[in-house]
């Protein structure tokens, strides 16, 4: 997580121990944890205008359909996603741990659904950096998951990592359609 600013065309604009603050998972033996990074030539105010939408995450995740949240966003709140076919999975139901509007923190933990990631967790931040003189986003996701039986952990980070990144592309998509 360190170093990938300096020297570049990229500047961060807080101290790098804050990009690790809300990433120190806890992986026990039968899981594994990863962590993602992206930059997105946004400022951070329109990328998080999208990722605090818990409850719509299909406006930029490309594998979700669809989804439902009973009552208000706050934090314990319960997502229903529906995913798109051709995945290994159909549905997820997800909690809302974390969100903080000022330090830009959301956090979600995965309760159950017809898919094979158990025990899943993330956290996103996001952080203001300076690309190529003007005001981008620095985006951190973090995660940590049950290995599921048959995989190994590598086979498992692989996967999600996979879908990290897929879904991190097409958020800096539709914020810079946003933003243009
Ligand atoms: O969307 C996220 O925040 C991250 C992940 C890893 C989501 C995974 C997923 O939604 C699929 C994309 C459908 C893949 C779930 C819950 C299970 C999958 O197998």
């Amino acid at each position: 997580l360190s170093g990938d600013a300096s020297g570049s065309h990229r500047r961060l604009l807080m101290e790098p121990e804050n990009l690790c603050k809300h990433h120190k998972h806890h992986p026990r033996d039968n899981q594994c944890s990863s962590v993602v990074v992206d930059h997105i030539r946004v400022p951070v105010h329109v990328v998080w205008s999208l990722v605090r939408r818990f409850d719509q995450p299909q406006k930029y995740k490309p594998f979700v359909s669809r989804c439902v949240v009973r009552g208000d966003l706050e934090i314990g709140s319960v997502r229903e996603i529906n995913v798109k076919s051709g995945l290994p999975a159909t549905t997820s139901t997800e909690r809302l741990e974390l969100l903080d509007d000022d330090e830009h923190v959301l956090g979600i933990r995965i309760l159950g659904g017809d898919h094979r990631l158990q025990n899943y967790s993330s956290v996103v931040t996001l952080h203001p950096e300076i690309i190529e003189g003007r005001p981008g986003t620095t985006v951190v996701e973090s995660f940590v998951v049950d290995v599921p039986d048959g995989n190994t952990k590598d086979e498992t980070c692989f996967f999600v990592e996979a879908v990290i990144k897929c879904n991190l592309k097409s958020l800096a998509d539709v914020c810079e359609r946003l933003h243009a």
